[in-house]
């Protein structure tokens, strides 16, 4: 990884001034050819010219002026009142005071990565998207992922929606794809947007509950929007609480358009396919890591990055002709449906890897600026009424939370591609423009900054023919509210299904307005009536055989309800395996790279296993860390010291995704002493995690577990394996660790439970 952290130092002769003129001169409008964008470092560079390190640097006012007490305010004797004429502490104190900026209105809670993105081959064909064109070129990128109810300092592991946008800095402009981790929308136009975010927020009343969907509000609005039941059935599942952020996928959600150098446009679905799988936690388990590490996601992306485990994700796209816009069962233009992976293939034309962590959260996560309307010539938006209201809203909200026209000058976003235009002052403006003229066109600079014609690279919108009333109105092609929600739901391996009831069953039970569980149990039975029945069991309610109010009661005044009904049609298919995490074919299981494995240990611990385990884990890419009765170092059976990563006061079994626990009996001894141990174990068992015991461990696990699993080759020397349980008592551990990595590439082992 080439990174250049370092801000360059003055060097010998050089005065600080000097340097702060050089400074100021690089904020001079940027000339083409001063960034080599062909570099992949090309926006590290740009951003370089922003970085401060104040190593072996004096202490300073924002005027640059040296200071010589940072401890003590200017008084009138030193017992006296504090001088007005403290410029140090006014400037200090103003500075602090003006610290924050609003957070974002949805998706407050990030995190994010730079990386880049290379084109396996030329999609010219397709496309006339430079950065689409060469696979030798790497495009640098900005990645932030989210999650989008809760506030910035909510727990990463809220069941939500995440956000996946993606920053391109081509040499062509930025392009952004501002995504999700789920393939479709609650609402189906923009106009619904405040409605729907406003019910899912924390109710205004009493400003709870934080980072929640299960309350009153956000149901009783679902309750009355048929159009939002696929997204629910998503936001039910387990892709709502993934494993990690490296491994969920990615989705543009809108179709796009491609335009090739002829003119030609197609339309296009993106997608990103993680390489290290598709996992999620349990719900249970979500709710615990929030208590015991809220910053998860956040951390394990974090230290990914650092650990030089560079999380990959492949460009998928699907792409379909313009002929055929109007051959599917749902329109292309409706956000709340996918185009099934079974009816157009999923092509993977890319591949986007995250290699470095940002300097500064402020400066880069909080103050990037994405936007769906950035594009570049080779890519065009459709009329999705959804996308259409997006492209208002980005550049608005930024005026807001930014502070002013400007922000497309704060470093993390500005395009490596060079800017010129006759836009010009607002506040915070930072760039110098040369010249006399700020309007076009004008003869006193020679025309200058020219228009580019479309062989120079001139953006060019798609002529889509339109004619048309003006109306305000919904196509009578996205009222089939349920076919795809049912789509979804068929495609769900057994136990993904159980998981969805008991989500529906938890959201639902916190709502304490009867009627709006009522109308919800009637949207769940279109959907599917198991469901509606499974949940209604457990709700303790039947589900209603009529409504004394429409399904759907979005629709306009004065105008008959019945033109507004979900309507089915027939359907491509039943069932979509790629829907599914658990029957997915895009991702094998065979891999437990960058898993994290729990070795419980006491002084005493048979050394020779756990070095073996270690090895092998460690080959296969895992991680194996040791937690102890408390924290130091840990002696082995053969005397060897190892340091305990963790103690049981600072570890917990969710926050690893599987448990071994070696022999050696007096660490067994002490570990069974300590009660937290049992918990850790039966925790992880809960939670469906491969578990290993080797010797006198299996004792351990045997005491922990109850009879959960069974230990059939007791007195042997061969290997058992029990819905994810491997143990044996003599036999070889090369034989237990190749088991155990083989039950934590499963990821969970489903088995173990037991149903709604
Ligand atoms: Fe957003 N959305 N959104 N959204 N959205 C924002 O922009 C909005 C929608 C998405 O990491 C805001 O800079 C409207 C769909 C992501 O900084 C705001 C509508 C999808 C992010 C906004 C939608 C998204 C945002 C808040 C319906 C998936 C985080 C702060 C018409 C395709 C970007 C900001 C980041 C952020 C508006 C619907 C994804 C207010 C009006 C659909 C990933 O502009």
């Amino acid at each position: 990884m080439t990174t250049r952290r370092t801000s360059k130092k003055p060097s010998k002769g050089q005065t600080s001034k000097t340097v702060a003129k050089a400074k100021a001169l690089q904020n001079v409008e940027r000339l083409d050819g001063k960034l080599d964008p062909r570099n992949n470092d090309a926006k590290i560079d740009d951003l370089q010219k922003n970085t401060e390190d104040s190593a072996g640097e004096f202490l300073t006012t924002n005027q640059g002026v040296r200071i010589n007490d940072n401890q003590n305010s200017l008084k009138a004797g030193e017992r006296g009142a504090t001088l007005l004429e403290d410029f140090i502490l006014r400037e200090k104190i103003t500075h602090f005071d003006h610290e924050r900026i609003p957070e974002r209105v949805v998706h407050a809670r990030g995190s994010a990565a730079h990386g880049y993105f290379q084109v396996y081959e030329s999609m010219s064909d397709f496309t006339k998207a430079g950065f689409l064109q060469d696979p030798s070129l790497k495009t640098p990128v900005f990645v932030r992922f989210s999650t989008v109810a809760g506030s910035r300092g909510s727990s990463d592991l809220a069941r939500d929606v995440r956000g996946f946008a993606v920053k391109f800095y081509t040499q062509q402009g930025n392009f952004d794809i501002v995504g999700n981790n789920m393939p479709v929308f609650f609402i189906q136009d923009a106009m619904k947007f405040p409605d729907l975010v406003h019910a899912v927020k924390p109710e205004p009343h009493n400003e709870i509950p934080q980072a929640a969907s299960a309350h009153d509000t956000f149901w009783d609005f679902i309750s009355l929007m048929p159009e939002s039941m696929h997204m629910i059935m998503w936001v039910m599942s387990d892709r709502a609480i993934p494993r990690s952020l490296r491994m969920m996928e990615g989705f543009g959600v809108h179709t796009f358009r491609l335009i090739n150098e002829r003119g030609k446009s197609r339309f296009v679905k993106f997608h990103w396919k993680p390489l290290l799988g598709l996992h999620s936690v349990v719900w249970d388990e979500a709710q615990k890591i929030s208590g015991k590490d809220p910053d998860f996601h956040r951390r394990d992306l974090w230290e990914a990055i650092e650990n030089g485990d560079f999380p990959e994700w492949e460009f998928g796209v699907q792409i379909v002709e313009e002929k055929d816009e109007h051959k599917f069962s749902f329109d292309l233009l409706d956000p709340t449906k996918i185009i099934p992976e079974e009816i157009v293939p999923v092509r993977r034309i890319g591949k986007l890897t995250l290699n470095r962590n940002p300097d500064n959260f402020f400066a880069e996560t909080e103050q990037v600026a994405f936007h769906v309307g950035n594009i570049v010539p080779g890519i065009d938006f459709t009329n999705d009424p959804l996308m259409q209201g997006r492209l208002f809203s980005y550049t608005d909200t930024q005026l807001i939370r930014l502070g002013g026209p400007n922000f497309h000058e704060i470093p993390i976003n500005r395009p490596v591609a060079p800017v010129h235009n006759n836009q010009r002052d607002g506040f915070m403006r930072q760039t110098v423009n040369h010249g006399q003229t700020s309007y076009e066109p004008n003869s006193l600079r020679g025309g200058c900054p020219f228009q580019a014609g479309v062989d120079m690279g001139g953006f060019q919108s798609f002529a889509e023919r339109i004619d048309a009333q003006k109306i305000r109105a919904r196509s009578a092609s996205f009222f089939d509210h349920f076919s795809q929600a049912t789509l979804f739901y068929n495609s769900q391996s057994e136990p993904e299904k159980q998981h969805i009831i008991r989500a529906l069953r938890f959201e639902l039970g916190k709502v304490e307005t009867p009627p709006i569980r009522e109308r919800m149990l009637a949207l769940l039975a279109q959907v599917d009536k198991g469901l509606a029945n499974s949940v209604a069991e457990g709700l303790g309610a039947k589900v209603p055989k009529k409504l004394d109010k429409p399904l759907n009661m979005s629709f306009p005044a004065g105008v008959d309800p019945r033109k507004f009904q979900p309507k089915r049609l027939p359907q491509e298919i039943d069932s979509s395996p790629a829907l599914s995490m658990v029957n997915n074919p895009n991702f094998p299981k065979d891999s437990i790279k960058t898993r994290k494995v729990a070795v419980l240990l006491a002084d005493g611990f048979d050394a020779a296993a756990v070095d073996q385990m270690n090895k092998v884990l460690l080959t296969a890419g895992a991680m194996p860390k040791t937690v102890a009765p408390r924290l130091g170092l840990v002696t082995g059976s053969n005397g060897v010291q190892l340091k305990a990563d963790f103690s049981f006061l600072t570890a917990s079994s969710v926050l690893f995704d599987a448990v071994f626990v070696p022999g050696g009996d007096t660490s067994v001894a002490a570990l069974v002493a300590e009660k937290d141990s049992g918990e850790f174990i039966s925790e992880a068992y809960k939670h469906c995690k491969a578990i290993a015991g080797s010797g006198a461990g299996v004792g351990l696990l045997a005491t922990s577990l109850a009879g959960d699993f069974t230990e059939s080759d007791e007195a042997g020397t061969g290997v058992t394996i029990d819905k994810g349980v491997v143990t044996s008592r003599d036999g070889s551990i090369k034989d237990i660790a190749k088991a155990f990595v083989a039950a934590i590439a499963l990821h969970r082992h489903w088995e173990r439970e037991t149903g709604p």
